[in-house]
């Protein structure tokens, strides 16, 4: 019997070899997202342009990141996978990682320190404490109780941003710019109207420091990440001859478009990476969402109750791809402004191509995450939006009722769906407690946090999600839209 084959010797760790640039920008929230994204602009511009923008990276909640990328040095590899191969770039711009629940005035020294100009967030819909359906700050969420009673602790991203700027107020700095980089509506505003509702709690005058001195510029963020596997992580160490622990896989696609808000016009050259500075991102920014995010969004929970992995073996199936056409076409187009620049349809259709890339395993399990937080700007906007034109909503309607099929906890097959949002408990309340599909429907309409009362009152779009949820219990998911597309 001939020997097991040896296993291979581990890779040495990768290790920086770059001088760490000065830092300029506190990122909080360092996820694969920001690693392959605004860390990749910021490497660019400072390649193009120099200036002092290094990146202290700041994680809210675990070590994991830190513990990954602190023994590199804090470099990493960003792996573009394209369905015709691979390209590996090794980023140095990250100088520092900190882990604010070990040390949270450590974070608001960096934060304070005058060579800060910029922050950054990747937080995630629920990191800003606020209500999805109104977009206002949640006094009662856990986080912001705790920030509002102590204050120079904080453990919430809003909570950072008001102490931080509390203490450049009292230093006699200048604010620094705070650039939400996550996939919410107006994401600058909606910043800005948190972070001032938080400041006023504690000090009125803060507030209006903060309003009239610091910039909260929106942006629209685009490039498809998916979570880091072990098995990326041994195939970039076979290939490259290093472990690293931190690296990233994105599409090669990316688009920044960011209004042009600075304080003090301080910023990095992101246009040498090819970010776009415009003076209105909404007309992008509503794009993105209802067309990109929208779309993600149905066919992550039709494609995963259809027994789909991945967003790429969803739309390999016809009849997912022609759903998504037909959204796109029917239902999310005809209520678009132009945005400058974009031809909508060849937007649709790359778009379309981006998600058939085999080299990319986007889990529709990992998109339909933390749904309540994310229907309302993806598709709940486009459907009022199309009630009050009288334009169709069936194919919207049965992505809600997708959702709510999800998130009862229980797939197609019977067995168990690991749901995860911060409504889950509600959820799987609105979906046990009710006796027929009528009733949970009813259930689902009467969550606040997610339909606002108008919404939630009009009669075709609550029979269409009758209609819906009755064919997806009967029939599943596929036949469903197989049915909306024929
Ligand atoms: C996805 C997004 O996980 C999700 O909810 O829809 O992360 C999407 O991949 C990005 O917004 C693409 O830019």
């Amino acid at each position: 019997m001939p020997d097991p084959a040896p296993s291979p010797p581990a890779a040495p760790r990768l290790q920086r070899t770059t001088v760490r640039p000065r830092t300029g920008i506190v990122h909080l929230g360092p996820g694969a997202f920001f690693r392959a994204f605004n860390a990749v602009y910021t490497e660019d511009a400072m390649d193009a342009a120099g200036g002092d923008w290094g990146i202290v990276a700041v994680s809210l909640r675990s070590a994991g990141i830190r513990d990954r990328l602190m023994p590199q040095g804090c470099a990493y590899t960003a792996i573009a996978r394209a369905p015709q191969g691979m390209q590996d770039r090794i980023i140095g711009a990250i100088t520092e990682v900190l882990v604010a629940p070990e040390d949270p005035q450590a974070v608001l020294a960096r934060m304070a320190d005058p060579a800060i100009r910029i922050v950054t967030l990747t937080v995630t819909e629920k990191g800003y404490c606020h209500d999805p359906a109104t977009g206002r700050l949640r006094r009662d969420d856990p986080g912001i109780a705790h920030d509002r009673a102590r204050p120079d602790r904080p453990v919430t991203a809003p909570g950072f941003l008001v102490a931080a700027l509390a203490r450049r107020r009292a230093a006699g700095l200048a604010p620094f710019t705070v650039l939400s980089c996550d996939n919410l509506p107006g994401n600058g505003a909606l910043t800005r109207a948190i972070t001032l509702d938080l400041a006023r709690a504690r000090d009125p005058r803060l507030a209006d420091w903060i309003a009239a001195e610091a910039r909260f510029p929106s942006c629209m963020v685009d490039r498809i990440t998916p979570a880091t596997t072990p098995a990326d992580i041994a195939a970039l160490a076979a290939r490259a001859g290093y472990t690293d622990l931190a690296c990233v896989t994105h599409e090669p696609f990316r688009q920044w478009v960011i209004e042009e808000d600075f304080v003090a016009g301080a910023r990095p050259a992101w246009e040498a990476g090819g970010a776009q500075f415009v003076r209105d991102v909404g007309p992008h920014e509503t794009m993105k969402l209802r067309c990109l995010n929208g779309t993600h969004s149905a066919l992550a929970y039709l494609g995963y109750l259809a027994g789909h992995e991945t967003i790429a073996e969803t739309v390999a199936d016809p009849a997912f791809a022609r759903y998504c056409r037909y959204l796109w076409r029917i239902e999310i187009l005809p209520g678009l402004k132009q945005p400058e620049g974009e031809d909508l349809p060849a937007y649709c259709d790359a778009l379309l191509e981006r998600y058939r890339n085999p080299a990319i395993r986007h889990r529709t399990w990992q998109i339909a995450m933390d749904g309540s937080q994310k229907l309302p700007q993806r598709i709940l906007g486009t459907i009022a939006d199309n009630l009050d034109a009288g334009r169709p909503i069936r194919g919207l309607a049965l992505a809600v009722a997708g959702w709510m099929r999800y998130a009862g906890g229980i797939d197609e097959a019977g067995r168990p769906i690991d749901v995860r949002d911060p409504l889950a408990a509600e959820l799987r309340a609105a979906s046990d407690g009710a006796a027929s599909v009528e009733d949970r429907v009813a259930a689902f309409l009467n969550i606040r946090a997610v339909f606002d009362p108008a919404l939630a009152g009009a009669e075709p779009f609550r029979a269409a999600l009758i209609a819906a949820l009755r064919g997806l219990v009967a029939r599943g998911a596929r036949a469903m839209v197989e049915e909306l597309v024929a």
